[in-house]
């Protein structure tokens, strides 16, 4: 399931738009995920879990950051976040189904924020985006 060079343009397109947006995209998508599957919750004990938190707001920056690395290196994602799927796969040991929670939180945080832009071609490259970096921060796992 590689990104054509068409999803990779509109991937690259999107990802400016809300570049300067980024981190309030990135904590907006995990205050969702905690709330609508709390279950998520879990790998966060540590984590001030109310609206507004500094700890949510400094995860996600870190997660948008990541993105935007990911963005900037499409063609070779596994070397971009080779350092961040070791941490996922041996440290966090994040169960991969939580990928999928994270990635349709993200998607419904850009529709809410971008809805002229978030046409349905928008919306498949997005999700192929989210699934090929979900796929490589869970590919070390065996
Ligand atoms: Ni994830 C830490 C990026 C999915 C649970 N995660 C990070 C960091 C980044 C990051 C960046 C910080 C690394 C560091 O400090 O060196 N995580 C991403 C990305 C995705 C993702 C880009 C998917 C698109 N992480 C998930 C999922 C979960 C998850 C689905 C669990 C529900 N991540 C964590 C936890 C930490 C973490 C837990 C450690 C947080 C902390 O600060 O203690």
């Amino acid at each position: 399931m590689s990104l054509t060079k068409t999803e990779r343009a509109i991937i690259v397109s999107m990802w400016g738009k809300i570049s300067t947006q980024a981190d309030a995209i990135g904590t907006e998508t995990l205050e969702r995920m905690f709330l609508s599957f709390p279950t998520t919750k879990t790998y966060f004990p540590h984590f001030d879990m109310s609206h507004g938190s500094a700890q949510i707001k400094t995860h996600g920056k870190k997660v948008a950051d990541a993105l935007s690395n990911a963005v900037n290196h499409l063609d070779d994602m596994p070397t971009a976040l080779s350092a961040l799927s070791d941490l996922h796969a041996h440290k966090l040991r994040v169960d991969p189904v939580n990928f999928k929670l994270l990635s349709h939180c993200l998607l419904v945080t850009l529709a809410s924020h971008h809805s002229a832009e978030f046409t349905p071609v928008v919306h498949t490259s997005l999700d192929k985006f989210f699934a090929a970096v979900s796929t490589v921060l869970t590919s070390k796992y065996r």
